[in-house]
């Protein structure tokens, strides 16, 4: 159990914090893509400069994570980031961890309970892990994180709200702060949302949930967003992967935003 961990991930994105700056995150479900597609997968995202993998999803039937990882890495030096819909979804072959707490939520499992349970796996890992404080956002339809969770979304024209969720978080030493509107959702994240918090947190910001353009991934980029996640509309066409990692890049910076 070394105190030593890794801490490369969140430096890189307390650097994109402190620069304005966004990047660009590919989301795998091992449930919905098979180990031998993803050295595909890992040339579009090297190819288009893609900054993380994202590896996680709500049920994992498929069982088929670590295989995942391995033939992602086997074709790439992106670093691969868990995003667990549970603590049996954590595993050494990734890089790092993103140690979800449920603030938008009133679950109490999802807020501790399965922290305690799964942390000797945790510690045991050697995964960098960034402490995030995760908030689920109405996206217009129940989305799969929401029913799995049992709890009610934020409202999405609230963004007061969502400001004093991400306060507390940020107050109790969450390393990033995640808005979800989940997988699928049909309203991504407003960019009047994504401002108001990233505006006033000093964390970082991962924002997520029902972006289908790159139009979509450059304006949550220009409000404020530190990382976009994107999966639904990149397992339809992976191909969005060049333009949306684009669209990042032609963002450059929110300073005037
Ligand atoms: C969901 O933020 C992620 O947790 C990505 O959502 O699959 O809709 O892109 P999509």
């Amino acid at each position: 159990m070394s105190p030593e961990r890794n801490t490369m991930v969140l430096s890189q994105l307390k650097a994109l914090k402190a620069q304005r700056r966004s990047g660009f995150a590919v989301l795998a479900d091992p449930d919905k893509i098979a180990p031998a597609e993803m050295q595909y997968l890992a040339r579009l995202c090297n190819d288009a400069g893609v900054d993380y993998l994202f590896v996680g999803g709500s049920l994992l039937m498929a069982h088929q994570m670590d295989q995942c990882i391995q033939r992602f890495k086997s074709e790439s030096d992106i670093p691969v980031v868990l995003f667990p819909g549970s603590p049996a979804q954590v595993t050494p072959f990734a890089d790092a961890l993103l140690y979800l707490s449920l603030i938008s939520g009133r679950n109490p499992d999802l807020l501790i309970g399965q922290h305690v349970a799964s942390a000797p796996i945790v510690k045991a890992s050697g995964l960098e892990v960034i402490s995030t404080g995760y908030i689920i956002v109405d996206g217009g339809v129940p989305t799969t994180v929401s029913y799995m969770s049992n709890t009610a979304p934020l409202p999405a024209d609230k963004p007061d709200i969502a400001l004093c969720t991400a306060w507390a978080g940020e107050l109790q030493g969450k390393h990033a702060i995640y808005l979800d509107a989940g997988s699928g959702a049909q309203q991504p994240v407003s960019e009047e949302m994504i401002r108001k918090v990233s505006n006033n947190i000093s964390v970082p910001l991962i924002v997520g949930g029902g972006i289908r353009t790159p139009e979509k991934v450059y304006d949550n980029c220009r409000a404020g967003a530190n990382i976009v996640v994107v999966g639904n509309a990149i397992e339809r066409d992976p191909l969005l992967i060049r333009d949306m990692a684009q669209a990042t890049r032609a963002a450059h910076n929110y300073q005037d935003a």
